[in-house]
This record gives structure tokens, sequence and C-alpha cells, in this order.
């Protein structure tokens, strides 16, 4: 697939989908939302891949909805309907793709590019990457999974204070939070993620995807339904 605004290589069983708007800080217009989608679609399918990154090309992870498209948009355009069309796909996409995905979190990450950060499974930081709920700042409520995935990750009340505040989160305190898995300092950050890409493409696959589907399950059940869901997938693993 022919992609202008991503780039995507394999290589060793990991699949590396690199957002790759720079100059706009990887902001996500139309065409980026539809090629990332398709890329995590390619990747689940692909047997030989194992694991997924997910990065940003240059100083940023991605600063979110491009605003300078949103500048050109009719009276009656609807944001409602372009979420559904755009992040709601990309967001579904990442969530249903049954094997790791790494978000590898380069330099900032605001707006929906932290929705899509969150809606990878596992985050490393460099230790410049921030966080930032932008969308106060503009006069919208957070997006694409926010309001679902963020107050999971790090509870109701730091959830809802980085809304309020629209504040960059570093790195530091967003490992303290929960809201990353490791940091890295920057001269070590692409090593760093390799190590972990190397680790989970030489994993159990299989049970790695179908432990992503019962913890995201999990979360609609009770105990019981749980437990039972348990024991169907593990005779399935
Ligand atoms: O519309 C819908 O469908 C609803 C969906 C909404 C989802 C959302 O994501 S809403 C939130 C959108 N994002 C933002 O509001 C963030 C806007 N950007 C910033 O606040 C800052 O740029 C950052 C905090 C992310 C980074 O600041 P800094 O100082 O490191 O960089 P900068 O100088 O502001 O930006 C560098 C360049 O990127 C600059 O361009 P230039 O002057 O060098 O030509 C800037 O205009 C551009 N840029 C940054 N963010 C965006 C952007 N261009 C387009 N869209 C952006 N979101």
């Amino acid at each position: 697939m022919d992609y202008q605004t991503i780039l995507y290589s394999t290589e060793n069983g990991t699949a590396t989908l690199t957002l790759s708007r720079p100059q706009t800080l990887n902001a996500f217009n139309d065409q980026m939302i539809s090629e990332a989608t398709d890329a995590f679609k390619q990747a689940d399918r692909d047997a030989s891949v194992r694991c997924i990154t997910l990065t940003g090309a240059g100083r940023g992870f991605s600063s979110g909805q491009d605003l300078a498209d949103t500048q050109n948009r009719d009276d009656g355009f609807s944001i409602g309907e372009h979420l559904r069309h755009g992040y709601h796909r990309l967001i579904k996409q990442m969530i249903k793709t049954e094997k790791p995905i790494i978000g590898a979190i380069n330099g900032v990450a605001a707006g929906a590019g932290c929705g899509v950060a969150l809606a990878c499974d596992f985050r490393i930081a460099s230790e410049k990457a921030t966080f930032m709920l932008a969308f106060s700042k503009i006069g919208l409520i957070p997006d694409s999974g926010l309001n679902w995935m963020l107050p999971r990750l790090i509870g109701y009340a730091r959830a809802y204070q980085m809304a309020l505040t629209a504040e960059k989160l570093p790195a530091s305190t967003a490992l303290e939070w929960g809201l990353v898995n490791v940091v890295a300092p920057e001269v070590e950050f692409a090593a760093e993620v390799q190590k972990w890409a190397t680790q989970f493409a030489n994993g159990a696959t299989r049970a790695f995807g179908l432990t992503k589907r019962s913890m995201y399950r999990s979360f609609d059940m009770d105990l019981d339904e749980a437990l039972e869901y348990e024991a169907h997938i593990q005779d399935i693993a």
C-alpha cells in the first residue's frame, strides 16, 4: 500500500507505523486517519507481524486534529460525524488488533494524538514526551476514546485535572501516574523501543492477543462473566 502521510515497514516480526507530517507535529488530517487505520488492519492480517510499534516522525508524536483543516469546514459540518467516520474507526481498529501495539511516544501527544497514544497497549515515552488534553483550549471535550480510557488508566481525579488544565504532563509524571510503562532518556529511546518490540515479537503472539481481548471485554463484565470468559478463552489458547 502506498501511503503518503505515514511510513510503514516490517522487520523481524515487528511492523513500524510512523505518523509522518512532522511540519505539523504529525497532526491528523483525514488522509492520515484513514491510512493509519488501514495500516493497523494490514498489520493485524499479516501473520508475519507479531508486534506493532507506533511512533511519530520529527519532534512530535501527534498534535491531534489538524487545526488548519478545521478552518475550512462548512457551517453544517458535524464534528460528531467526523469522529464517527474517522477517529472511531482508528481507535476501534487498534483495540481489536490482537497483537501488542507499542506506543513509542517520542514527543508531544496532544488532543486526539493523546487518544491514539492511549489506544496503544504498552507505552514507552522519551524523556521529552508530554501528554496534553488540548481540547478545552478550543472549547471541546476530550474525544477519540479519552473519556473512556484515561479515567481507567489514571483515575477520574487526575483525568479530569488533565482535561481542565490542558497542561502538558511531563513523561516523568506520566510514569508516576501509570499513563506510560517506561520512560527512556532520548539517546536510549530507540534502543529501548527495539528491546521491547523484539521481546514481544518473540513471545506468545496468540496468547498476547487473546489476553488483550479478554482484558478489554472484562471492562463490561461482572466477576462471574469474566471468569467464564477466561475459561472459554483459555480453551482457545
Ligand atoms: O475536529 C474534530 O474532528 C474533532 C476532533 C478533535 C480532536 C483534537 O485533537 S482537538 C485538539 C487539536 N490539537 C490541539 O489543539 C493542539 C494544538 N497544538 C498545540 O497546542 C501546540 O502546537 C503543541 C502543544 C502540540 C506543541 O507546541 P510547540 O510549541 O512544541 O510547537 P508549535 O510551535 O506550537 O507547533 C509547531 C508547528 O506545528 C507549528 O507550525 P509552524 O508555525 O512551524 O508552521 C504549528 O502551527 C503546527 N501545529 C501544531 N499543532 C497543530 C499544528 N498544525 C495543525 N494542527 C495542529 N493540531
